[in-house]
């Protein structure tokens, strides 16, 4: 199988996070993810490994709004330059708000700060020197593993994995959040969408708020998430049964809110409605958030699903016979990470 993917996200690791309650917590989503499932995949004798291809900036501006990527690219500089404290201690240091803009109008501040506050939606999107070069680099993956299922012919629908570190699918148009910054699978589905029909199904623990957002007024995109209710699971706002789309895009989105606890039973019922959902839609590219965050034991999740799950997951998932762009998303419990993406893939090579 096509692997997708580079070491360019490793100096991408802020010093801290900032949980609820205001507690400063080692960042969560950490370059040794990448290496538990690099050592996974590396056992095996299926896994292909690539460097992504340079797309430039035109796949991810008709995703994301220029001012936007233009904050991302130049934020770490502006703080460095902003705070002497900040420049004598980079590394201890990382750029996040402490106000957001609640309810936010269309006017855009014009100061570091003001934009922070307007562009990011919480305290684990932080920025240091390497993000905007790693968020690149991740959303080239995504892009590669497109490009791959969409010209290769070779026996029956393909598939690739894009091993994306950071993960997308918080990003939406002009807001980083949730350890995301550019939308990986958005851009990727978005470049997809311009060669024939999409679906784009976000198996992530978490709902796919920036997914969600992008195509909302969309019908060509049909997006799909099944996570944590939002009622008591982060993003909390977004998320909900009853948001189905709006004018084009209305009955585009769906979403399957799932109560705390959730295990295989039910997790896989709500997976085949989903499923059925996409074969009526019957597109001709088929887009995976694939979050692990939904494992049992995951530290930011409330599942119980487990590895013969995930196993389950993905046959039902490669059933569909679909030429498929997998995009790691999130998922937490490291040591289980490598061994529950191989079970995730072994169903597509
Ligand atoms: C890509 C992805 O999975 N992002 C998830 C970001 C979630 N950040 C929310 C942090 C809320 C912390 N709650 C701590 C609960 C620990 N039991
Ligand atoms: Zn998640």
């Amino acid at each position: 199988m096509k692997i997708f993917y580079s070491d360019n996200h490793r100096k991408h690791y802020p010093p801290f996070e900032v949980f609820d309650g205001g507690k400063r917590v080692p960042y969560l989503e950490n370059p040794n993810r990448m290496d538990q499932i690099l050592n996974a995949l590396k056992k095996t004798d299926w896994a292909d490994l690539n460097q992504p291809t340079d797309f430039g900036l035109d796949p991810i501006l008709a995703v994301h709004d220029k001012d936007y990527i233009a904050f991302l690219a130049s934020a770490w500089t502006q703080w460095l330059s902003s705070d002497p404290e900040v420049a004598a201690s980079p590394e201890q240091n990382a750029f996040l708000p402490a106000t957001f803009a609640l309810r936010r109008t269309p006017r855009v501040p014009s100061t570091l700060l003001g934009k922070a506050g307007y562009y990011i939606m919480d305290l684990s999107a932080c920025i240091v020197e390497a993000t905007y070069a790693a968020a690149l680099t991740s959303a080239y993956c995504a892009l590669s593993a497109a490009e791959f299922i969409l010209l290769s012919t070779v026996n029956r629908p393909s598939s690739a994995f894009a091993l994306c570190r950071p993960p997308g699918h918080h990003a939406g148009n002009d807001y980083a959040g949730g350890y995301c910054f550019i939308n990986n699978a958005a851009v990727a589905a978005n470049w997809l969408s311009s060669k024939g029909k999409v679906a784009l199904l976000d198996i992530d623990y978490h709902a796919g708020n920036g997914t969600q957002d992008i195509f909302y007024e969309r019908n060509d995109v049909l997006t799909i998430s099944i996570h944590g209710d939002p009622d008591f699971e982060y993003p909390h706002y977004i998320g909900f049964a009853d948001e189905t789309g709006s004018g084009d895009g209305i009955g585009f989105h769906r979403n399957f809110p799932l109560p705390k606890g959730t295990g295989n039973e039910g997790y896989l019922s709500t997976l085949d409605e989903a499923l059925n959902l996409i074969k009526n839609f019957a597109p001709n590219y088929l887009v995976i958030s694939a979050g692990m965050d939904t494992f049992d034991g995951d530290p930011l999740g409330t599942f119980k699903v487990t590895r013969e799950g995930i196993g389950e997951i993905g046959k039902r998932i490669a059933a569909l016979h679909l030429p498929t762009a997998i995009i790691m998303e999130g998922g937490y419990a490291n040591e289980a990470l490598g061994t529950n993406i191989v079970t995730l893939l072994e169903n597509f090579k």
